[in-house]
């Protein structure tokens, strides 16, 4: 891939600066492929609306020059279906943690790819509650430590690509915070794709869910992505089926989008006025 010079800086609110993150945290890798993606699609950031809930992820919105709503917990979703309803042309992005995403938010999680309304949804996971602590998240896993799983979990994880999927998203991709540029790669696709899309971006936790789980600072968490993750299909797979595919597992463009659908129904209403 040619060298690309960015200039992410004036897509960037640099008067909440500095930002809030831990040392090595992923977050900031994935504000940085947010930004990159932004520019190489030229967006025009008056046209973006960014709504976050409430986490270390959620606070991604007060770093970008975009109009942005920090929300409460969980309810990001809903915030940015209200928002996208009310004007439609607006680019809608949306970046979640996974407790924010798929525990309270779960809810809404689902039903917006079950509508297949057109918003992006990040979600950055980093298998724990950050901004808390680190209690346990329904992205945990069995057998992993957290402040609230002192001992082990028992709680089985949800994969966030297949609830995608089985949701009615029409747009489902999974990457790492170590795999950068395929980061901004698959954002820019999933910003371009009309309808509900789902970039997943694991991005660690050092001091919460690396610490208590042993696995080393950011740079070590960083590797083992590099090891435990494999492009979609790949023939080692066979060999280890415990490992992640990353890629575009959903691209469905035909999907029926649901403000256009909703556009119909208001036409519809009106000629029945007439
Ligand atoms: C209604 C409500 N419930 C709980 C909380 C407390 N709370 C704030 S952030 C958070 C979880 C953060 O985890 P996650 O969404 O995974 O994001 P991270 O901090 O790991 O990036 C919780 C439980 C809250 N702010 N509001
Ligand atoms: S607590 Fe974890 S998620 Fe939150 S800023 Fe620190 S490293 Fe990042």
């Amino acid at each position: 891939m040619p060298k690309k010079e960015y200039n992410v800086k004036n897509l960037m609110r640099e008067r909440f600066f500095p930002h809030i993150w831990c040392p090595g945290c992923g977050h900031g890798i994935v504000l940085g492929s947010l930004l990159r993606a932004v520019e190489e699609l030229e967006l025009d950031p008056t046209e973006i609306v960014m709504t976050s809930g409430i986490g270390c992820s959620a606070r991604i919105s007060g770093y970008v020059n975009f109009h942005s709503l920090h929300t409460i917990h969980g309810r990001a979703l809903a915030f940015a279906t209200g928002v996208k309803f009310a004007r439609p042309q607006l680019n809608l992005i949306v970046p979640m943690g996974d407790g924010d995403a798929l525990a309270i938010g779960g809810n809404h999680f689902i039903h917006a790819a079950r509508r297949n309304i057109d918003i992006t949804a990040i979600v950055m996971n980093n298998r724990i509650y950050g901004m808390t602590g680190g209690q346990f998240s329904p992205l945990t896993g069995y057998d992993k430590k957290a402040t609230t799983a002192p001992y082990f979990t028992i709680d089985n994880e949800f994969d966030v690509v297949k609830i995608s999927k089985a949701a009615g998203a029409s747009f489902v991709a999974r990457t790492t915070t170590f795999h950068a540029v395929e980061s901004i790669d698959l954002i820019k696709r999933a910003i371009s794709h009309k309808g509900f899309s789902v970039v997943e971006i694991l991005s660690q936790c050092p001091t919460h869910y690396g610490r208590k789980n042993k696995e080393g600072d950011a740079a070590n968490m960083m590797e083992l992505y590099k090891e435990r993750t494999v492009p979609m299909g790949s023939k080692k797979l066979e060999k280890d089926p415990s490992l992640i595919e990353r890629g575009v597992f959903v691209d469905n463009p035909q999907a029926p989008e649901y403000c256009e659908q909703y556009e119909k129904v208001i036409k519809s209403a009106r000629k029945g006025r007439a």
